[in-house]
């Protein structure tokens, strides 16, 4: 998997990329991330890559040039993806889609991030394949949002992830939140774990956990259960049980 990356930031995003499973696998040869500064690609001695929007208004744009400058420099990775809250918001299918990308030779993506208040709009238009957002908030910049769709992606790139396992399990809870996790100790400041966990029954086990995850995301995110086509009475008989404390006897 190889990744390309755009920033005025580059340290922002080095730091955070050498650490953990995405550091490790970068040493293993599993992802392949060049992150490059745009600001280096600047046409003038100030170095500067912003200016202000024609037809006035507040902040600062974008240039055009730097960024083009250091994207058809750099013979990067396509598709190459626009950081931005106006693009498709990002999800764990766009995570699959993009580490899929990754799976021919040479294969991936490349990332731009944008800064100020935004940026000239000839960018997306001649230069970016696609614009992603990865929520419906504001931010400073696209590093963050980068580093999001970064680990999101990498984490299904196989052999990423130390214990394959946990992602296909992850993935496989059929679009419901996870379940509540303990461990050691029983006993903590007097709050127990549920003593379904300990009791050695794996089938009243997986009972639990499915209640769990069909009480809270009905509770938390109705559009989850909406997407899955609701519940069905045998799910709805589970959270009674639940609710009813008899998991605890
Ligand atoms: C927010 N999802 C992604 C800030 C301008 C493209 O231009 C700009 C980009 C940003 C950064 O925001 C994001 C974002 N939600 O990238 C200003």
């Amino acid at each position: 998997m190889k990744i390309d990356v755009f920033t005025i930031f580059p340290e922002m995003l080095s730091s955070y990329l050498s650490w953990s499973l995405i550091g490790r696998a970068r040493a293993q040869g599993l992802i392949d991330i060049s992150v490059h500064d745009i600001r280096s690609f600047s046409g003038d001695t100030r170095r500067s890559v912003d200016g202000k929007p024609f037809g006035g208004g507040a902040g600062m744009v974008m240039l055009p040039e730097p960024v083009f400058e250091a994207v058809e420099g750099s013979r990067c990775t396509r598709p190459l993806f626009l950081l931005a809250p106006s693009g498709k918001v990002f999800d764990q299918a766009m995570a699959t889609e993009m580490a899929n990308l990754g799976s021919s030779t040479d294969g991936g993506f490349s990332l731009l991030c944008g800064r100020y208040e935004g940026v000239d709009q000839r960018v997306a238009d001649y230069l970016a394949d696609g614009e992603i957002s990865v929520g419906d908030y504001v931010i400073s910049g696209g590093e963050l949002a980068a580093l999001i769709v970064i680990e999101a992606t990498c984490r299904l790139v196989p052999g990423v992830m130390g214990n394959d396992a946990s992602v296909t399990e992850e993935s496989f809870n059929d679009g419901l939140l996870e379940y509540p996790q303990y461990s050691h100790p029983r006993s903590f400041r007097g709050w127990e774990v549920p003593p379904v966990l300990l009791s050695g029954d794996h089938r009243r086990i997986a009972s639990w956990r499915k209640a769990w995850q069909l009480k809270l995301t009905i509770e938390r995110r109705p559009d989850l259960i909406e997407a899955r086509g609701g519940v069905t009475p045998e799910e709805r008989e589970m959270i009674t049980l639940l609710d009813s404390g008899l998991f605890n006897q």
